[in-house]
Order: structure tokens, then C-alpha cells, then sequence
């Protein structure tokens, strides 16, 4: 590791110092988690699993130049076959075919897409209760503010879904709102992004409502064309809830610190894990290979995913950002919320009439699940594939899983000249010890910008994560690379008996370990990446196209973007900030 230039240093230090004065005596109950004991979250009712067919939401074409209108209704949906139908908010093309999650809209590389989102959602405010203490869009008129966002896109700042450009269907925008009809260039390598709200203070709610949906870039020339396709791909959207009997959310209305934030919550435990919109599902597959787009679209859960047939193996050929440069082979994938991966099972060894199960061990909260949580929030199944047999006369799909994918660069770079940034991710704590914010710096989304990267520089960023959670962090606008991650002790550090500036083995270093090689979730392109705690995570950014050249839209005009951690109660509770780009 080269050690930070001076000036990098210099600013390391204050921050270091900053949040020491602020966070010193409040670690006490660090991990009295989500929303106890204030509120008794009960479970949801008992339901048989793998009774549901999985559904595939309606794929739309984006590539053919025409405007494509995208609404966000309020809609009811069944869940599961022994629940009522669920009130939900969801993406469609009418009130009629909105469903949830959204359809899946394909878009091919280097052909613009342009979507006009509209907002048709009367409601006077949400029905997930709004915590009007947080910084929140907060329309003067009511109803429901939403903006979507691209996740994974690089687009103008005007069509990134801000999070105060939102709209209500009355009309009313957020200071940042530009315009409804967004563009996305899609000149970007192929992989599966996805399209949420990101409304300021209120996406955890709108998300778990159900605005979500799918969107894939697909390209001629850098995807082969014998993958698993047709009816072998398949889009996997991987969300949580907590339900009640009659169908509803279950969404916590106590906060863990109500004097301060009366229903705010550091995290959402589901019971049941949803896929495509519906509670442990099955699909019947035949003896083949299939790919799966998978996203985990959760607000705060993480899933590390198994399946049950020994036999079967993860073939990742994916991640954020676009294809691995070769295929893994991997018996469990952890994703944080945002992550997305694409995978390959080959079912062909597997005997007709045989069931494999998706299964879900990644601990909550994650990845530390010591804390109070009542009932534990466990979430162990995911959904079920049944072997089955092609009718007579179908024949059997040819693919392959490819050998070489993409090139990943060699990220170069130099910390002696280039722009070195260090974020210390901090919580803040109530008198009573619960955590009441997550903090970047100290700093939340309404501190003054301070991350202005320079078009078509490189930029490298450490993240030092002093709070008990991992934290998976997204920046818009650009995907990034991992360089490494390096454990330090965490006391010693917030205690000021060493630095994290002096390297592993030297005197006063605080590293408990050499820079580690990338596991299976830092490699490949990312745009969400998990922050563990006591660990300092170094990325490699580059603020220009992914291909390379100019951003072919002006990334310096517009509201500008944002960049924040994904788990969607601490983005909403300020662990977010500005980030604009300049020229
Ligand atoms: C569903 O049940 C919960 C818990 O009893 C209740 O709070 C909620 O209002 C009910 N929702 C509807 C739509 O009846
Ligand atoms: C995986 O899920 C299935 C179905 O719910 C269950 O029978 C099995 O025991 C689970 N396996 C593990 C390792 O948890
Ligand atoms: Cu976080």
C-alpha cells in the first residue's frame, strides 16, 4: 500500500479528530438494532411455501427510439395464494397492467431510450407511515412524491432521479426537478441495472411499497450469443417483507428513538422473502442450463444465497457493472441491497421430478446478528426450482457458459497526484444509546458539498467504517473497481492509539492485516460495494464513461447526483451526500 499524500493526509486527520469530539462516548448500545424495544414488530402470519408459480414481470422493448411511459400506480397484488391482496405502489405501462415489481424494460447499447415516468399515485401521503422528522421531499399540497432512478446508469444528472426532483401526481416538484421524461444514452457495457425511487427521505417506504423494476442493456457485439435465453432467462428480483394477515405491509410505525425520530428504524427485517412479487415461489425448469438475472432489491437485508443440491454450483458470469472477465464457480453469493449478479445453473445432471431450493443464510443485521431483535427477523428460504420435463417436440435449448467475458482494466493510478478522499462512516447515538443516524464524515445529505471529482480523472476513495454495520455503498454516475480491504482495530483507532495512515507492521499502525485480495463480491465492475465494519475499503474511481472518451451528455449540468449507502433507512436518515461533477 503507498502511503496518502500529504495534503490527503492533512484532511484524513480532521475528520479523524471531527468525528472523534462528536461520536466519542457513543458506542455504548451500539447494537440495539432496528426498532427494539420501542416497537414489537410481530411476525407475519404462517404461509406454506413454494405454492406460488414465480411471476416474470412483462418485458417492454426501450430501443426502438419511441417515448415509453411509465406510470406509478396504486395497485393491489397477491402475495401469496393463502393472503389477500396486498395495497402496493408499482410501476406499469396503465393502472391495469402496473405490477410489482415493474416490467422489465430492455434497452440495447448505444441506443437511447428515452422513458417518460408519471406519477398517478393520489394517495394523500403513503400508506407506509412517513417520518416527517428526517429531511423529506415534504410537498406543500400532499400526496405521494416519488422520482425514479436508474441504478447503475450513466445518464444526465436531469434524468438521474434525484432525490429532490421528485413529483406528485397533483404536480408539484422538488427544487431539483427538471423534467419527467428522462434519456438514458445506454452507451455502456451490457448487464442488468435497475429502476427504483430514490424520493429524499422517503425511498425506504416507496421501495418497500413496491416501486422497483428490472432494466437490461443488451449488446450484439460484447454478449454471446449462446448464453441461456428465451425462456432460460430469467429475472430474479429478491426482496423482503413482513406481512399482516390480511395482506398489508408490515412496516414498524415506532421508531427505535421516537422522541427523535417518532417511526424512523435503522433497518427492515422481513420474514418472508419475495421473488418477482411473490412469497417463496417456485419454478419449474427443465434439465438445462439457465441464466439468472438476480438483484437483491431489499431495503436492508443481505442475502448470501445457496443451493440445496450439492451438485449445483453458482457459475457467476456478472456483477454491477457488466461481465466478470472469466466465469466463478461459487457455492454461495452474498448480494447487499443494489448488488446484482448474473449467474448460470446448469439443471442438466438433475434427475426430472427433482426440487433444489434457494436458501438465504446471510445473517440480519448484517454481518452482525448479535443484537436485539424481536422476533429474529429470519429469512432462510428464498424459492424453489422443480425439475420438469420438455414437452415432446421442444427442443432442448443449446448454450454454453462462456470462457472469456470481458476485459477488466488494470486500475492505474497514483496517490502522490492524484485526488485521495477518506470517509469515515459514523452513527450517531440518542442519550439513550440507540442509533438515530448514520453518518458520512459527520456529515449527512444537507452538509455542503464536498466530493466534486474533475471529469476524466481518476480518484481514489477509502471508506473506514467505525459503526457496527456493513454498509453498501453506491455512487451514481460511474461504476468503480475495488482495489482492497484491510482490517484495522477498531478501539485502538477511535481510542487514538495508532493510525490508519501508518501501514500494516509498521509502529502505530492500526491495520490488524495486509491489504486482502478481493472476495467474489468486490471483483468485476461495481457501483454498490459492502463496507465491513473495522475495515477500510479502497476503490478506484474514474469519472468518465465506462468506454471510454466523453460522457456523450453534459455530466456537469443538472442537479447533479448523490452517493450514499444502499441500505434505505440510513439513506433516508442522511448517510448520503452531493455529488456533482465539474470540468
Ligand atoms: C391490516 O391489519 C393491520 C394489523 O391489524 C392493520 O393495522 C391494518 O390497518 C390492516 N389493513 C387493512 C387494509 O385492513
Ligand atoms: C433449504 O431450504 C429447504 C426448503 O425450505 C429446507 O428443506 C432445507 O433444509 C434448507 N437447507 C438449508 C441448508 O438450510
Ligand atoms: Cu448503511
Amino acid at each position: 500500500m503507498v502511503a496518502p499524500s500529504a495534503a490527503a493526509l492533512f484532511i484524513h486527520v480532521v475528520v479523524f479528530i471531527v468525528a472523534l469530539c462528536l461520536h466519542w462516548s457513543t458506542f455504548a448500545n451500539a447494537d440495539n438494532y432496528v426498532c427494539q424495544p420501542n416497537a414489537v414488530i410481530p411476525p407475519s402470519p404462517s404461509l406454506t411455501p413454494f405454492v406460488d408459480r414465480l411471476p416474470i414481470p412483462p418485458w417492454i422493448d426501450v430501443s426502438a427510439g419511441r417515448l415509453v411511459t411509465i406510470g406509478a400506480y396504486k395497485i393491489t397484488q397477491v402475495l401469496h395464494r393463502d393472503l389477500p391482496a396486498t395495497t402496493l405502489y408499482a410501476y406499469g405501462t396503465s393502472a391495469a397492467t402496473a405490477t410489482y415489481p415493474g416490467p422489465t424494460l430492455v434497452a440495447k447499447q448505444n441506443i437511447p431510450s428515452y422513458i417518460l415516468f408519471e406519477n398517478h399515485i393520489t394517495d394523500s401521503e403513503t400508506f407506509l407511515v412517513t417520518d416527517k422528522t428526517l429531511t423529506w421531499a415534504n410537498p406543500a399540497n400532499g400526496g405521494v412524491p416519488i422520482v425514479p432512478h436508474l441504478h447503475g446508469a450513466e445518464a444526465e444528472s436531469a434524468s438521474d432521479g434525484h432525490p429532490e426532483a421528485w413529483f406528485t401526481a397533483s404536480g408539484e416538484h422538488g427544487p431539483k426537478f427538471i423534467k419527467q421524461k428522462y434519456e438514458y444514452p445506454n452507451c455502456q457495457p451490457p448487464t442488468l441495472l435497475w429502476y427504483h425511487d430514490h424520493t429524499i427521505g422517503i425511498t425506504r417506504n416507496n421501495v418497500l411499497a413496491g416501486l422497483t423494476g428490472l432494466y437490461i442493456i443488451r449488446s450484439t457485439s460484447d454478449e454471446p450469443d449462446y448464453l441461456p435465453r428465451g425462456t432460460n432467462e430469467i429475472p430474479l428480483v429478491i426482496q423482503d417483507k413482513r406481512v399482516w394477515a390480511n395482506g398489508s405491509i408490515n412496516y414498524p410505525d415506532i421508531g427505535i428513538s421516537p422522541l427523535i425520530h417518532p417511526s424512523w428504524c435503522v433497518g427492515y427485517g422481513g420474514d418472508v422473502v419475495l421473488v418477482n412479487g411473490k412469497i417463496w415461489p417456485y419454478l419449474e425448469v427443465y434439465p438445462e442450463k439457465y441464466r439468472f438475472r438476480m438483484l437483491n432489491g431489499a431495503n436492508s437485508r443481505f442475502f448470501t444465497l445457496s443451493l440445496s443440491n450439492p451438485a449445483l454450483q453458482w457459475i457467476q458470469i456478472g456483477t454491477d457493472g457488466g461481465f466478470l472477465s472469466s466465469p466463478i464457480y461459487l457455492s454461495t453469493i452474498t448480494l447487499a441491497p443494489a448488488n446484482r449478479a448474473d449467474v448460470i445453473i446448469d439443471f442438466s445432471s438433475l434427475a426430472v421430478g427433482s426440487m433444489v431450493y434457494m436458501n438465504n443464510s446471510a445473517p440480519f443485521p448484517f454481518p452482525d446478528a448479535n443484537s436485539v431483535v424481536s422476533p429474529p427477523a429470519v429469512a432462510s428460504s428464498v424459492m424453489a426450482f422443480k425439475i420438469v420435463s420438455r414437452p415432446r417436440g421442444s427442443p432442448a435449448q443449446f448454450s454454453k457458459v462462456p470462457t472469456r467475458l470481458a476485459v477488466i482494466p488494470e486500475p492505474r493510478y497514483n496517490l502522490a497526484t492524484d485526488v485521495y478522499r477518506s470517509f469515515i462512516f459514523n452513527n450517531q447515538y440518542d442519550s439513550n444509546g440507540y442509533m438515530i443516524k448514520s453518518l458520512i464524515n459527520s456529515e449527512g445529505y444537507t452538509d455542503p458539498l464536498t466530493e466534486s471529482p474533475k471529469l476524466g480523472t481518476v480518484e481514489i476513495w477509502d471508506f473506514i467504517n467505525i459503526t457496527p454495520d456493513g454498509h453498501p455503498i453506491h455512487l451514481h454516475l460511474i461504476s468503480f473497481l475495488v482495489l482492497h480491504q484491510q482490517a484495522f482495530d477498531q478501539d485502538a483507532y477511535t481510542g487514538q492509539r495508532c493510525h490508519l495512515e501508518v501501514q500494516f507492521g509498521q509502529p502505530g499502525s492500526c491495520f490488524t492485516e495486509p491489504p486482502r485480495n478481493l472476495d467474489a463480491t468486490q471483483i468485476g465492475w461495481k457501483d454498490t460495494v459492502t463496507v465491513y465494519p473495522s475495515v477500510v475499503l479502497r476503490i478506484w474511481t474514474k469519472w468518465s464513461p465506462r468506454v471510454g472518451g466523453d460522457f456523450p451528455f453534459d455530466a456537469t449540468s443538472g442537479p447533479g447526483y448523490v452517493w450514499h449507502c444502499h441500505v434505505l433507512e440510513h439513506e433516508d436518515d442522511e448517510m448520503m451526500r452531493p455529488l456533482v461533477v465539474h470540468r
